[in-house]
């Protein structure tokens, strides 16, 4: 695109708030997306605590483009399910909350990297329909592919060795 600099690698950023009670596995999430690492024993993250009503709370404080995405981390502890699949996917779905729906395990990888992709891309589709791309983009037939860099150039690829 024109006016860019050459040292910015970037043709969008986008910001992802990753939010939900202590210990479902939010850093977990994050650092096996971007990382591929995942820890056991990690510590509580001292930050923001938005774990009560935290979704009326968010939908209250960002514009209506803002997409959220509800992620049911820990599918690997099958046995400690407390929320079935449907039900959750039925709550996502309603009308007020209207939100994509994926369940995802931070410990065997399960749905990680997807739900990252998907959360970018409807940030992205969202983007390019509201017309913040140049003309250039909007005027060809298909949008092109969306490439998403891991945010570390050495990432593995989940869970390989
Ligand atoms: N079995 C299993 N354990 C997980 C998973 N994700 C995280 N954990 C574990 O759950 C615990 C809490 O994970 P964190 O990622 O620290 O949770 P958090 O949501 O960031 O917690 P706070 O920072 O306190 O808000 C750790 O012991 C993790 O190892 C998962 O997908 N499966
Ligand atoms: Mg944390």
């Amino acid at each position: 695109m024109s006016g860019r600099e050459d040292t910015d690698p970037f043709d969008y950023l986008f910001k992802i708030v990753v939010i939900g009670d202590s210990t479902v596995g939010k850093t977990n999430l994050l650092s096996r997306y971007a990382w591929n690492e995942f820890n056991l024993d990690s510590r509580s993250t001292i930050g923001v605590e938005l774990a009560t009503k935290w979704l009326r709370e968010l939908r209250s404080h960002v514009s209506d483009d803002v997409i959220v995405m509800l992620v049911g981390n820990k599918t690997d502890l099958r046995h400690l399910r407390e929320v079935s699949s449907e039900e959750a996917a039925e709550y996502a779905g309603t009308y007020d909350n209207n939100m994509t729906f994926i369940e995802t395990s931070a410990l065997d990888c399960s749905n990680v990297e997807q739900a990252f992709r998907q959360c970018i891309h409807e940030i992205y589709t969202k983007v390019t329909n509201n017309g913040a791309v140049s003309s250039d983009i909007l005027q060809s037939s298909t949008l092109p592919a969306l490439t998403v860099q891991p945010t570390d150039s050495n990432k593995k690829s989940c869970c390989s060795s």
